[in-house]
Order: C-alpha cells, then sequence, then structure tokens
C-alpha cells in the first residue's frame, strides 16, 4: 500500500520520516531546554562549548527534566483516559448515559477490593460508588491513591513509600510534576528522575488499572475470541468505517449502530457496515468484539489509501495530523470527536457520554452518505488478511489453566515456570514507528524470545504486528521452543482451541495492567516481589511518551524494560547509568533502587539475548 500511495503522489509518515534525516543531536542526547526565555540553551555533549545553559543547569539536570517532559505526557493520557471512563461509569450508574454494567461480577470484585460496602446495593449504586472512588484518584490530597492500595503489589508498595514517590492523586503529581520541571524548580537529576517513576506509577494506576477495571465493568472482560488482521479486512463491498484512538467509549456504540443500521447500507448499494480497528480502540474491539483490526499506529494513512473508507473516527492519542491531507485525495471523511483532539479541515462531531448514541448514529449514517461519493477506480485493498485468537484477560486464562487446577489456576503457569518448560514472561508492548521498518523489531525479539520457551504476552501495537505476522494463530507454533509448545498445545485444549496461540493478545496499551496483574498473583503465590520473577518487558519500534511511562511503571515493580529506539538520555552519563546500570554498579541505579532496569538495544537480536540473560540471572536468583 505504501507503493500504491507513492505512485499515487500521496505522501505518508515513512516518506516524511525520510524527510526528517538525521536526527537534531542536541535533541537525541537530551540536553536542549526551551523551559524559560533565558534560552533556547544547548550543551555540547562531551565536547567544546558551553557546560551550562545560562541559570547554571548542567547536562544531567537538562536531561532529567526532558524525560521528566515525556514523562508527564504519557501519564497525562493515560490518566485522562481512565477520568473520562470513571465519568461515563458514574453517568452510567446515575442514568444519564446510555450504557448498560455487562460484567456485573467484576463490578462486585472491584468494589470488594476497594473495600466498598456492596451487601443490599443495588447494581447501580455499586457502580457509582466504584466510579467516585476512581474519581478521588484525580481529587484527594492526601493518602495514597486508591487504585495503588487496591492494585499495588504489597512489596513494590514498601519500596515506593519508603521513597516517598507513592502517588497520591493523578492531577496533583502531574501538577507537581511541571512545576518541579519548570525553571527554578528541580535541579537534581536523581530527584528528577524519581519524579519520572512516579509518572510511571499514576500512569500505571490511574491509567493503566483503573481504565481496564471500569472498562471490563462497563463492556465486558475479554474472553479468547477470533479476529482478523491487516488492511486486507477492508471490504469492497461494504461500507467500512475505521475507529482509531484509545477510549472505547464512542466506538462500541458505533458497533451498536452499524448493527442497528446496517438495512440503511442496503439502500446505498452496499452489502453492508463494515467497522474495522486502528491503533487501541482497534485493540479494545477486538478484544471483546471480535472486530476486526486493520492497522497498527505507523500505517494508519494507509488504510485511507485503499480508496475504499467511508470514514475515520478518531477519539484520542496517536492520530497523526497527517490523515487529514491524506483523506484529502479520497472521500474519506475524517471525524474527530473530543473537544480537544481536533484536526483542521476534519468533520467534528462531538462526543460526550450522555449523547453517545446520538453522535454514534450521525457517525455511522454519515459514512452511509459517503459510500456514494467512493470512486471505484481509487479502490486497491491488499488481500490475504491473517487470523488471529485474542481475548486473553487474567480471568481467560485463569478459566484455561482453573480445568487443569481448580483450586489454583495459577498452579500450572507456575509449575511450568518452576520446572522450565517455561523460561520466562515476556510482555511484548507498544508502538511502531514511522522511522523504523514497521513490525521487524517487534517480530524478531518475539520470535527469538519464543524459541526460547519465553511466554509471550501482549498489547498495543506489538500486538497488531504478532498478529500481522501470523503469532495469534495454530501456523505460529513452528516459532516456539518444544516445550512451551507442548504447553500451549495442553492449555488450548481446555479452552476448546487446538492450541493456544504464541502470544497471548491481552489488548490495549492500558490493558498493561493485565501482564502485571498476572505477574503480581503469581509474585504472591510464590511469595516473593514482583523483581524476583524470570518476566521482562519489551518494547522494540517505541516511539510514544505513554509507552515510555508505561515502562517505567514495569520498571517500578521491578522488571527490566527493553527500548529498541534511542530514549535520547545520552547527553548524561549519570542519567543514562541510573536507568540502565545494573544493582552492581556503583552509585544509584533503577536497578538497585527496584530490582529492574531499562535496557536499550536497537538489534532486536542482541536486545532477545539480554532478555534471556536477565530471565535466566533471575531464575538462578530464585533458585529454579
Ligand atoms: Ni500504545 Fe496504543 Fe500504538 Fe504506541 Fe500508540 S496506539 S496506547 S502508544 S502507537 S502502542
Amino acid at each position: 500500500m505504501l507503493s500504491v500511495a507513492r505512485s499515487r503522489g500521496i505522501e505518508t509518515a515513512f516518506d516524511r520520516a525520510d524527510q526528517m534525516a538525521a536526527r537534531c543531536p542536541f535533541g537525541s542526547a537530551g540536553v536542549c531546554c526551551r523551559s524559560c526565555l533565558e534560552g533556547p540553551c544547548r550543551i555540547v555533549p562531551n565536547g567544546n562549548g558551553p557546560r551550562r545553559g545560562v541559570c547554571g543547569s548542567n547536562a544531567d539536570t537538562l536531561v532529567a527534566r526532558s524525560l521528566l517532559n515525556t514523562m508527564i505526557q504519557g501519564a497525562s493520557g493515560h490518566a485522562e483516559h481512565g477520568r473520562e471512563v470513571a465519568m461515563a461509569l458514574l453517568k452510567t450508574a446515575e442514568g444519564k448515559a446510555p450504557y448498560v454494567i455487562r460484567d456485573v461480577g467484576k463490578l462486585m470484585q472491584v468494589a470488594e477490593g476497594l473495600n466498598l460496602e456492596i451487601e443490599g446495593k443495588s447494581i447501580n449504586e455499586v457502580a457509582k460508588a466504584v466510579a467516585l472512588t476512581a474519581l478521588e484518584d484525580f481529587q484527594k490530597h492526601e493518602g495514597t491513591m486508591n487504585w495503588i492500595e487496591y492494585r499495588g503489589h504489597k512489596k513494590s508498595r514498601e519500596i515506593w513509600d519508603k521513597l516517598g514517590i507513592t502517588p497520591v492523586n493523578a492531577h496533583l503529581e502531574i501538577a507537581k510534576a511541571v512545576t518541579r520541571n519548570a525553571m527554578g524548580g528541580d535541579a537534581d537529576p536523581l530527584n528528577l528522575l524519581l519524579g519520572s517513576v512516579t509518572m510511571g506509577l499514576v500512569d500505571g494506576y490511574s491509567g493503566l488499572h483503573l481504565s481496564s477495571d471500569l472498562q471490563d465493568i462497563l463492556f465486558g472482560t475479554p474472553k479468547a475470541v477470533k479476529f482478523n488482521y491487516s488492511l486486507a479486512v477492508l471490504n469492497e463491498k461494504q461500507i467500512n468505517i475505521a475507529v482509531h484512538g484509545h477510549i472505547p467509549l464512542l466506538s462500541e456504540k458505533i458497533v451498536e449502530w452499524a448493527r442497528i443500521l446496517e438495512h440503511k447500507a442496503l439502500t446505498v448499494g452496499a452489502e453492508g457496515i463494515n467497522i474495522v480497528g486502528v491503533c487501541c480502540t482497534g485493540n479494545e474491539l477486538l478484544m471483546r468484539q471480535g472486530v476486526h483490526a486493520a492497522s497498527s499506529f505507523s500505517s494508519q494513512e494507509l488504510v485511507i489509501v485503499t480508496g475504499a473508507l467511508e470514514a475515520m473516527v478518531v477519539d484520542i492519542q496517536c492520530i497523526m495530523p497527517g490523515i487529514q491531507q491524506v483523506a484529502e485525495c479520497f472521500h474519506t471523511e475524517i471525524i474527530t470527536t473530543m473537544p480537544h483532539v481536533k484536526i483542521p479541515g476534519a468533520t467534528h462531531v462531538n462526543f460526550e457520554p450522555e449523547y453517545a448514541d446520538e453522535a454514534a448514529r450521525e457517525i455511522v449514517e454519515r459514512s452511509i452518505r459517503n459510500f456514494a461519493k467512493r470512486d471505484p477506480i481509487k479502490v486497491v485493498i491488499p488481500t490475504g488478511s491473517v487470523e488471529a485468537y485474542a481475548g486473553f484477560s487474567v480471568e481467560q486464562l485463569c478459566e484455561v489453566t482453573g480445568k487443569i487446577n481448580e483450586k489454583n489456576p495459577l498452579q500450572p503457569l507456575i509449575d511450568a515456570i518452576k520446572d522450565g518448560t517455561i523460561r520466562g514472561v515476556a510482555a511484548l508492548i507498544g508502538c511502531t514507528n514511522p522511522r523504523e521498518p514497521q513490525d521487524i523489531g517487534n517480530v524478531t525479539v518475539a520470535r527469538e524470545l519464543l524459541k526460547n520457551n519465553v511466554l509471550i504476552v501482549t498489547t498495543g501495537c506489538a500486538a497488531h504486528s504478532l498478529a500481522k505476522y501470523g503469532l495469534m494463530n495454530e501456523g505460529g507454533l513452528e516459532a516456539c521452543g518444544d516445550s512451551l509448545k507442548s504447553l500451549l498445545q495442553q492449555l488450548g485444549q481446555h479452552a476448546g482451541l487446538s492450541t493456544l496461540p504464541p502470544a497471548l493478545h491481552m489488548g490495549s496499551c492500558v490493558d498493561n495492567s493485565r501482564p502485571l496483574d498476572l505477574l503480581s498473583a503469581i509474585a504472591d503465590e510464590l511469595n516473593v516481589p514482583v523483581s524476583s520473577l524470570p518476566a521482562v518487558g519489551s518494547c522494540p519500534e517505541t516511539h510514544s511518551p505513554k509507552a515510555l511511562t508505561i515502562g517505567t511503571y514495569f520498571i517500578a515493580h521491578g522488571v527490566d524494560v527493553h527500548v529498541g529506539v534511542d530514549p535520547q538520555v545520552s547527553g548524561s552519563n549519570l542519567v543514562t547509568r541510573t536507568l540502565t546500570g545494573s544493582r552492581e554498579d556503583k552509585g544509584i541505579t533503577m536497578d538497585g533502587l527496584f530490582g529492574g532496569k531499562l535496557i536499550v538495544e536497537s538489534d532486536p537480536v542482541k536486545a532477545a539475548a539480554i532478555l534471556l540473560e536477565r530471565i535466566d540471572m533471575k531464575r538462578e536468583a530464585l533458585g529454579i
């Protein structure tokens, strides 16, 4: 599709990445500062030139500040996601928004976890109490965030509390981070790095855990489901609507209204309405509804280049403004839906939970009308979509393993880890990045780990890569080492499938709460900290600040995290050493504080080798 775009003179992110050529050396090293009007200042790392900015900040301070700035963006994005969902749950419970609570069991489980009274209360009363407790995580001024009290692993909590980095409420911590980062604020690079860890925890709990829990309550906890992946999921004969972004509040409604208005599609000569997913809104819908996925982040513009897309509906995050320029070459209507995320030239249909039905209906009707404007000569849809299985929430996994050990569903997994059937667990997470060859890093790391019997769980755009390359269906089993392969086959039979797929799709990026819930539960069974487990995270094709905050949240629990793209901290030896150094190294390191560190390696084969080394090191320390 990229060559189709180029042959038609349509520019995409891949072309713009080429035009960008070499990266700015100052920005790449994290040593440029635009925090005040004394500057902009820049420091020549390890060279001749100014060693300090006008205010006296040195490279260590600038790099730590610049990293914290990135972390603020990541944490804010996920915290805002959590808050939006909490508001929708509240309005639903009050009868003001047209949603229903689909998973009452999860609602009760979350309410009990939050120590809320459920005896004698109606479903809506409990839902309201859960929503208000969630919203407190954006309001309270003392104590610890409710979701950390509920979901945070006790042994990790002790470390955070001792360091004084446990968040109180998301907005307070974000505001504090912005202030400490401003000119004349925090100048201590190590203190700033601890501030970054707090952002990781804000992201992890008010963002990831809170969002996953509340979305499961509203839309159902994912169960094994089949879907198809690739641009080939667009249907030439149908009205195609792509839903793109992150929060599933509107897109769930669009799926509902596409079903209700299917008959109207027939009146304009289409054979139905086909909803396809992009990025994490795509992941949300495929996990719960089996909606087919068209594209990850990097190639989002190429969905439009098929010429068969009536509308691309976007909510928040990871939306390239470039989609509008591409859409102008076709009949595709870009529809923004959030008041704080607009694109010049796009149509705006405002979304509020109260009016979700009206917005979804209008969007589907607009798409139906757009079908008549489609130019059949421009339609090029690739063939050959790939089948994939998804929906592996912790609940779904435990349902499968519970068929082997009803009393303790985690035991079969723990036994497999102990006896080496599973050498370790890796979460393959994060993005695709137009500056990198798409999917290659994600797939290579996964294949290298699978052949060494590492169990892969996956989320976000990395999951798109693995699905596209066949690692979420039976055929992908050839990638696994022998012991992992037979375990997956054995477990698959208990799930009513021929096998579990080699890569277990756990959902969107906010669903990175799920791998940590799994690890926390295993750690509890073994009575060890999460940091002792032979578990790693890998984000080979990083692009988003959100990926860095998610990685930081893993590291705060003592899980090593690999990134394949330069995190722009090389301008400070101190910062680099603190993030990437080992516990044996001199000075303070993340590994020493939390038991997990950052691994920066752009070669995916080498990265996998390092991850295996770290897995083996943790196995040895555990005595298994
Ligand atoms: Ni995660 Fe999901 Fe994709 Fe990266 Fe963007 S869509 S939230 S940030 S690019 S994985």
